[in-house]
């Protein structure tokens, strides 16, 4: 049986989805964020990052969404569509599921700590920082956000689903940056294909199951 270390409103529900969607069965064990948004030190048990989301499944722990995805997809997928089969497509869908943590997300986290850094930041100093993490965010990393933006707003304008015309797991692994993006962002750019997008992945049986499994997803809001 496998088990979902689940922390609440974070990218374990691409997890509980793709699960959904295989149709395998699982078990979660919740993790509530601590006051400062942390994860709870015993998570650190099942894995040393003590990061969500981690899995067991018959005494084998895999951790990293994308390493979690591959796996459960190689293990379980067989018959279930959720690679694609030509060969463009599956250039594209490999691209998406390794952008997705590795540029999408370290680009949001840069924002997401730069908006923090007056507030946590010592009250003397509160001033200084407010005028840092602003000129930071506007010069270098909101021009970056925009890009991307643009970007996966041509692409899903292309055929509607990052891979291609089909649903895959690409589109798992990009649900998290996309509603993180789109909904912590100021995006002035179009974003028609975007939220087509959103309402396609948002209406799947299986991203409805995960929601009522793990719990409501702030970031999907
Ligand atoms: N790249 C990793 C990131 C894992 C990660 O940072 N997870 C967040 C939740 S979305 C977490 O555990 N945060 C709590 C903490 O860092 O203490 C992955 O995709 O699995």
């Amino acid at each position: 049986m496998i088990t979902v270390h689940y922390l609440n409103d974070s990218r374990a529900h691409r997890i509980v989805w793709l699960l959904e969607e295989l149709g395998v069965d699982y078990d979660i064990k919740q993790y509530t964020r601590r006051a400062d948004m942390r994860a709870p030190a015993d998570l650190k048990a099942i894995h040393p990052l003590g990061k969500s989301p981690v899995i067991e499944d018959d005494g084998i722990v895999v951790a990293e969404t994308g390493a979690i995805v591959e796996y459960l997809i190689g293990k379980y997928g067989k018959g279930r569509n959720l690679v694609p089969k030509g060969e463009e497509e599956k250039r594209r869908y490999s691209y998406w599921l390794h952008y997705a943590e590795g540029s999408a997300m370290p680009l949001l986290l840069l924002r997401l700590i730069f908006g923090q850094l007056p507030v946590r930041s010592p009250f003397i100093i509160r001033p200084f920082a407010k005028a840092i993490s602003s000129a930071v965010t506007a010069r270098l990393i909101a021009p970056q956000i925009d890009n991307h933006l643009g970007f996966w707003e041509r692409e899903l304008a292309r055929d509607g689903f990052f891979a291609g015309p089909d649903f895959s797991a690409a589109d798992i692994m990009m649900s998290f940056p996309v509603e993180t993006g789109m909904g912590r962002v100021d995006y002035h750019g179009k974003r028609e294909a975007i939220d087509a997008w959103l309402a396609a992945i948002r209406a799947r049986p299986a991203y409805q199951k995960a929601l009522e499994r793990g719990g409501a997803y702030r970031f999907a809001a």
